[in-house]
């Protein structure tokens, strides 16, 4: 009997830094309802879903750096999804701020969560690729401060048992390195959740900025093809606080081939029923890694990290 898991690929357009979190859960809930009614099992929210991508900022303040972060998952407002998703029978992912006291200290990741039908988060990622710098560098248009306000990840990419496959979870930059899909495919995942937020203009490389699109389908699709998984890549998309973010939320076959997307700018949301057992044709044959894949040769390269080139 095919594995078929209907997922539900829940674009949102920008949020403003003025909008509340509880308008912001108000337009999650409308996308699950509308999920729910066209019998999705599953839906996958954006990286950073709660409220504007704040890492565009330079602040000094950090109680106002912290009042982008969640302190408990689900907290006071967030609460309201899950019981919603519970009372409905349908999962989410999530990406949220994470702040947390680990280590006797604050804490503050990148954070996604997976919940079950009945409103239980069974998986958890925080961002191990976090893109951008640390210091505020003026010229640029807007900034991309991941790496001031975040921590690396410190949960690997781990796979979960759910809906009854192996999912895994990543976001937004780590999409685009071929570790991040490897890695979980070597644990043999069947569907990757993910979120993004990714402005179109890179202020270190404006003559990338007409190709990020074209890059963002590039590594989702061959990040599924190359393991042989379901791929679901959802973006906070449109004009956010004057910054274009890019849109193209997709759906993506073990094949590499896109089976949906969403086509706007704004809330929106693709539906695709995605057959699990199609990861096999893949994974049983061009990509058998077992049989196929040669890492005794491959360990000169990865024992040394950085450049591959033989030391002076
Ligand atoms: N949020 C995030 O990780 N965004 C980065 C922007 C990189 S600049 C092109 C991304 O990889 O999409």
């Amino acid at each position: 009997m095919a594995r078929i898991v209907k997922v539900g690929a829940a674009q949102l357009g920008p949020i403003q830094r003025s909008d509340s979190r509880e308008s912001v859960v108000r337009r999650l809930l409308a996308l699950l309802r509308e999920a729910h009614g066209m019998a999705c099992d599953v839906v996958v929210f954006p990286e950073l879903a709660l409220t504007t991508f704040f890492p565009r900022w330079y602040m000094e303040d950090q109680a106002e750096v912290d009042s982008f972060y969640e302190r408990e998952m689900p907290g006071p407002v967030t609460r309201l999804l899950f019981e919603e998703a519970a009372r409905l029978g349908i999962g989410f992912y999530l990406g949220y701020a994470e702040l947390t006291q680990e280590e006797g200290r604050t804490r503050r990741f990148n954070t996604s969560i997976l919940v079950d039908r009945t409103g239980k988060i069974v998986g958890k990622y925080r961002k191990i690729h976090l893109p951008g710098h640390v210091e505020h560098e003026p010229w640029r248009r807007f900034q991309h401060l991941e790496k001031r306000y975040f921590e690396t990840g410190n949960l690997g990419f781990n796979v979960t048992r759910a809906y009854g496959g192996i999912l895994g979870m990543c976001i937004c930059n780590d999409r685009r390195w071929p570790e991040t899909y490897r890695v979980m495919g070597l644990q043999g995942v069947e569907m990757i959740m993910l979120g993004y937020n990714t402005p179109v203009h890179n202020p270190p490389a404006p003559v990338h900025d007409n190709l990020s699109n074209f890059h963002n389908q590039l590594v989702m699709q061959s990040g599924a093809y190359q393991n042989g998984t379901w791929v679901v890549g959802v973006a906070k998309a449109g004009c956010e606080e004057g910054c274009d973010m890019i849109g193209n939320s997709s759906i993506i076959a073990p094949s590499g081939e896109i089976v949906g997307a969403c086509t706007t700018l704004e809330d929106e949301l693709a539906v695709a029923r995605c057959d699990l057992d199609l990861c096999n044709s893949f994974k049983n044959t061009l990509f058998n890694f077992a049989v196929h894949r040669q890492p005794e040769h491959y360990r000169m390269i990865v024992e040394r990290k950085g450049s591959i080139l033989p030391p002076e």
